[in-house]
């Protein structure tokens, strides 16, 4: 999956790429490619790599590929068709960040289908990084986003299904941390990162978790790498997951094993893991990538030249 970060390699003109001490940058080949988290990274990984392959932007790409997750009503945990907060509210967290280390989020959004460009907008029209709840709505409109009812019926009914428990706890469950997020390479050697989600399903009012939180659910170095984060965010928050995700390539780890090194740390630092599944996906500017999580059942969606295919995730533990 990988090959040692600091080996020499071979770049497109078949010039030897000599590799550099750890800490300094990675020599960057062009080999464009887009990696995303679970099965609905398939679909989305098209859009993107439609760009990337017609020699667009990584920031291009992995907005408009989240897109495609945000808009499917079909994907209960991502923009429209979220399932929503024990209150029947979908509140969707969103960040996305470029090669230069400019970076966007939303957080705690409603009504608007594709916070993901909220975000970009957040990061290219203002001085801030992160908007939350009504002032970023506020900002959505001004910016000629269009309210959307984002509730569908097959997630309200699911929400009255878990009313009638009503034990009002946030529902933890492999099946319900399914954020996008993608990273992607391009032919200028460019990284770019963007996560968007609809958060943990029956969450209280007004919690975020990492997915709008630079660090946590989305880091890019463009020096060295890009990682992303899916599964219990406050696990991830605790850890600043995918900032340590890059911070560990850039001391030489694979992607692999810096996803590695990182799942051991979410481990190390909780006394229960019960139900805390958590995935990281990394890219380096190789093009080389990796993946692991907590728990069994991470897969990642990948799209290159060679390939368009899911890979499942390495992990520590089977589910009970
Ligand atoms: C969250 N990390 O809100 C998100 C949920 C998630 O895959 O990742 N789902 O905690």
């Amino acid at each position: 999956m990988t090959a040692p970060a600091c080996s020499n390699t071979i770049d497109q003109n078949e010039n030897v790429i000599e590799a550099e001490n750890p800490s300094n940058p990675l020599p960057s080949i062009a080999k464009p490619i887009v990696v995303s988290t679970w099965n609905h990274g398939l679909e989305a990984n098209k859009v993107a790599w439609k760009i990337l392959r017609e020699n667009g932007k990584a920031l291009d790409a992995v907005e408009q590929g989240v897109r495609v997750t945000e808009s499917d009503p079909d994907n209960m945990s991502v923009g429209l068709g979220g399932l929503p907060d024990r209150d029947g509210k979908v509140t969707l967290d969103a960040c996305i960040m470029d090669h230069e280390s400019n970076c966007g989020a939303v957080a705690f959004l409603q009504d608007i289908e594709n916070p993901i460009s909220v975000a970009r907008k957040v990061m290219e029209e203002t001085p801030h990084v992160m908007l939350a709840g009504d002032g970023a709505l506020t900002f959505a409109l001004e910016k000629g986003f269009e309210k959307t009812n984002l509730l569908t019926d097959k997630a309200k009914e699911a929400w009255q299904n878990w009313l009638k428990e009503s034990d009002y706890q946030p529902v933890i469950n492999s099946e319900n941390h399914d954020t996008i997020g993608m990273l992607a390479l391009d032919n200028e050697g460019n990284l770019a990162g963007a996560c968007t989600t609809s958060g943990m399903a029956y969450k209280i009012h007004g919690r975020v978790g990492d997915s709008p939180i630079i660090g946590a659910g989305l880091f890019v170095d463009n020096e060295i790498g890009a990682a992303c984060a899916t599964g219990v965010g406050e696990a991830v928050i605790r850890t600043a997951g995918s900032a340590i995700v890059v911070e560990l390539m850039r001391q030489g780890k694979s992607p692999q094993e810096a996803c590695e090194t990182a799942v051991a740390r979410i481990i190390s630092k909780h006394k229960s893991l019960d139900n805390l599944q958590v995935g990281f996906i990394a890219l380096n500017k190789h093009g080389e990538y990796g993946c692991h999580s907590v728990y069994a059942g991470f897969n990642i969606a990948l799209r290159d030249q060679e390939h368009e295919e899911m890979v499942d995730a390495k992990y520590e533990m089977e589910w009970d």
